[in-house]
């Protein structure tokens, strides 16, 4: 065959495809065009070889930007469950955003973000694509999809309660394949969805027992029930408290648990940090109403701080 020809055949094949795909494929032509080291078809040999590593650096790119998605208030949760599990319906539920949702598996392909507000405090939730047995392996985007779980601070299970419960063991297994178990330790709650059909309820009470180590909860996403429960839930394995500024009884600040008043002082801004003289406390914890403590002093939930400077 004419080597202009045979480069325009090679163009053909490669048209449309991406990645791994790409790859092969450029292998697959390696392997069947004659083997000389130079000539037009030595050429030809190089250009290919060339290509190899443009699409790896190009996909890899690529993979990064539709998969990272930058980590945006005090805690960011991931969702994580089997293909239809109901982690898209969860999500617009909790936070009023309008992912497509649908009754195929594989509808959500990339990470999405939304805020979801618990006592007055914003949270990051993503949405991901559905995880599959031999995800650990990178089966159906596995290793990306278990990245953006690593770089996450707490991880939702969401479990089918409508599929064999061994789907939801599955997922269990990828993330302990995946040493996620030990790192997210304290901050995987256990979420099972479509409480409202039958058996549910039957099959939730054995995974609780199964895993009574997570925090576990039932709820219909489709139906918005229990969903007081799941965010107290939430909030719990954030690990913060809220407080408020004198200043601003509207808008909570949260700060993790046994942060002193200096820490407060610190997050509102560093100079308030820098001249302060002591606090008064007020509300529910307070000892008495304008209590007077210094900067080491431990915060408890719901206090109102007022920085003497
Ligand atoms: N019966 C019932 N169906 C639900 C519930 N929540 C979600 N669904 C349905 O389950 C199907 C899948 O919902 P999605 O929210 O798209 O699921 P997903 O987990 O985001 O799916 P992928 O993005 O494909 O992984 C849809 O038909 C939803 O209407 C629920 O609480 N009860
Ligand atoms: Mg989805």
């Amino acid at each position: 065959m004419p080597h202009a020809i045979a480069k325009q055949k090679i163009e053909e094949r490669l048209k449309n495809l991406e990645g791994k795909a790409r790859i092969q494929e450029i292998r697959k032509i390696l392997a069947e065009i004659p083997q000389y080291k130079s000539g037009p078809y030595g050429e030809i040999r190089a250009e290919l070889e060339e290509l190899i590593n443009k699409t790896r650096v190009r996909s890899k790119t690529k993979a990064r930007e539709i998969f990272a998605i930058k980590k945006e208030g005090d805690f960011q949760f991931v969702l994580l469950g089997q293909p239809s599990s109901g982690k898209s319906t969860l999500l617009n539920a909790l936070s009023g955003a309008h992912f497509k949702t649908a009754d195929y598996d594989f509808t959500t392909l990339k990470p999405q973000a939304a805020f979801v507000q618990i006592n007055g405090v914003g949270f990051q939730i993503l949405d991901l694509p559905g995880i599959i047995e031999g995800a650990a392996q990178d089966k159906g985007m596995g290793k990306r999809i278990l990245a953006v779980v690593r770089s996450s601070n707490g991880i939702i299970v969401l479990s089918d309660l409508s599929k064999p419960l061994e789907e939801t063991e599955q997922i269990f297994g990828e993330i302990k394949k995946s040493g996620l178990l030990m790192e997210k330790t304290g901050k995987i709650i256990l979420v099972g969805n479509k409480s409202e059909l039958p058996e549910a309820k039957q099959k939730f009470e054995e995974l609780k027992t199964k895993y009574s180590n997570f925090p576990s909860v039932a709820i219909s996403a489709m139906n918005q029930t229990n969903f007081e429960e799941l965010k107290q839930k939430l909030w719990e394995t954030t690990g913060l408290i809220y407080v408020f500024s004198k200043n601003d009884l509207e808008k909570p600040l949260a700060l993790k648990k046994d942060s002193t008043v200096i820490d407060f002082a610190r997050k509102i801004h560093k100079e308030l940090a820098e001249q302060f003289k002591h606090a008064k406390i007020y509300g529910p914890n307070a000892k008495f109403q304008g209590q007077k403590v210094g900067a080491e002093h431990i915060l408890k939930e719901k206090d109102i701080i007022e920085i003497i400077t």
